[in-house]
């Protein structure tokens, strides 16, 4: 198994591609290409760009607006203000922390129970003039419409907003569902996400920040091109009839293909929705609005919240296999820093990516699995979606 994982030595084609070529394959996450290329020196920086994954400092190409504010120097930035959700855990806490430890932004934590975000806050040692609690739970629509309301009225900017949080149900028989009735992970993780910012597309635009952007947690798991990706149950949407049902459970499927339930590909389904639907987002309105849309994969933080359903074997095997076997491990505050740079690195201002990290924490722009790039599908989620969470 170990030998398996080498990465020259394992290549998964991508679906639908009768042969294997080094820039469709990546391995925890890592284009083998990135790895190869590491290599060449910087005169060959027009053919790597041919091979599409290149290090993000060397293509990320940015707005207008964002290079005004970085040749108008720092000083005169006022500071940022970004909304996380799930913040009160994990990456979204990380994230927070690493944002407010700059002095450059102040956070707003959307989370569903005040107190653990706000001890969370505390032991993270966030001072108390970066972060504000609001509250919001995913799982309800009139919740995230509320959390909109109340937002506005603090009269606060939206200058990023990141779609952090989620939830993971793996050993789950029979699924559970939202306020509205969507089967639990995929109604949280997408359709919550989705509306909200949906209604918070009007606030980021309303911004003067010089840099506004709009990121939605992905991961490899939702992609099949990967190793990760091809642990069963594997992501697939299939022709979305249980998404177009409101995967109620009754008189269509929990699951988006219409599939009999299955926790772990939900919540994987709902990874490959979050990731889609940055991708159309960036197509209706990156041009017309300026906001960079993306999507990231921080590594695998094996050792958050999100495994709090899975056995506890699992949770005590799994940071050791992704930190000694896999080596796709990172810690959460390594992750939070990953995440940060999405939010605010002056050099990651590209719109309709998917960013990743190599084994040296350096970002590149990663390729999505065939299905988590289809803009047919892209479009698809969008519209069904839109019509479940009442904008359409
Ligand atoms: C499901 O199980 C769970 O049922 C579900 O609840 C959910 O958690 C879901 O994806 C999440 O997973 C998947 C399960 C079975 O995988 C396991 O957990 C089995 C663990 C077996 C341990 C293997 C030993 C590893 C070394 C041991 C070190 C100790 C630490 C172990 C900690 C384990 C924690 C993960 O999955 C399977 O069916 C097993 C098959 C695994 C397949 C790997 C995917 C390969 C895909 C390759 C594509 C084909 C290309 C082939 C080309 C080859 C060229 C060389
Ligand atoms: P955690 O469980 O630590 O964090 C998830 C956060 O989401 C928690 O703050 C949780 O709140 C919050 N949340 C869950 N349900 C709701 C809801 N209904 N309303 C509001 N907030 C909610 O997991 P991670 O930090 O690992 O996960 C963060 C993101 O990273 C997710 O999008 C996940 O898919 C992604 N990711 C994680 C990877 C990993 O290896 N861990 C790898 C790739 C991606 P509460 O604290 O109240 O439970
Ligand atoms: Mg995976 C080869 C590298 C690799 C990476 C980077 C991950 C990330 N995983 C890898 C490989 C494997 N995993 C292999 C070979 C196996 C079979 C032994 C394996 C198993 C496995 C399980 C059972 N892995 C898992 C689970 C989970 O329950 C996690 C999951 O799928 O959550 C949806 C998970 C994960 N592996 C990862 C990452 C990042 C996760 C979890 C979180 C996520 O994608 O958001």
């Amino acid at each position: 198994m170990a030998a398996a994982l080498v990465p020259a030595a394992f290549s998964i084609p991508k679906e639908g591609k009768p042969s294997v070529s080094l820039k469709d394959s990546t391995l925890f996450g890592v284009s083998l290409s990135d790895h190869l290329k590491a290599d060449f020196s910087s005169s060959a920086l027009r053919c790597k760009r041919e091979f599409g994954a290149v290090k993000a400092q060397t293509v990320a190409t940015t707005t207008p607006a964002a290079n005004r504010a970085a040749s108008e120097g720092k000083k005169t930035l006022r500071k940022g203000s970004v909304v996380i959700t799930g913040a009160s855990s994990g990456l979204g806490l990380a994230t927070a922390k690493a944002l407010a430890e700059t002095g450059k932004w102040h956070v707003i934590m959307a989370c569903r129970d005040f107190l653990k975000a706000e001890r969370a806050a505390k032991s993270a040692g966030i001072a108390k003039e970066n972060y504000t609690i609001m509250h919001l739970d995913l799982a309800s629509l009139d919740s995230v419409r509320q959390f909109v309301d109340n937002f506005r009225r603090s009269g606060r900017p939206l200058d990023v907003l990141v779609c952090n949080a989620a939830v993971y149900l793996p050993t789950a028989k029979e699924p559970t569902f939202t306020a509205e009735g969507f089967e639990l992970s995929v109604g949280t993780n997408h359709l919550g996400h989705f509306l909200l910012s949906r209604l918070l597309l009007e606030d980021l635009n309303k911004s003067d920040y010089p840099s506004k952007r709009l990121i939605i947690v992905g991961s490899i798991t939702g992609n099949t091109n990967t190793l990760a990706g091809n642990v069963p149950p594997k992501a697939n949407l299939g022709d979305m009839r249980g998404l177009a049902g409101g995967l109620n459970g009754l008189n269509s499927s929990a699951m988006i293909d219409g599939g009999d339930f299955d926790g772990a590909k939900a919540y994987k389904d709902s990874k490959v929705c979050n990731m889609l639907t940055m991708q159309e987002f960036h197509r209706r309105y990156h041009e017309e609005t300026g906001v960079a849309f993306a999507s990231l994969y921080p590594g695998c933080i094996a050792t958050t919240g999100l495994f709090r359903e899975h056995i506890p074997l699992f949770r005590l095997l799994f940071p050791p296999f992704q930190k000694y076997i896999t080596k796709g491990f990172v810690s959460e505050d390594e992750s939070g820093k990953r995440l940060a740079q999405v939010v605010s690195d002056p050099s990651l201002t590209k719109s309709g990516v998917y960013w990743s990290w190599n084994k040296d924490s350096a970002s590149f722009e990663n390729q999505l699995s065939q299905e988590a790039s289809n803009a047919d599908k892209a479009r698809k989620v969008w519209e069904i979606s839109e019509k479940l969470v009442g904008l359409a």
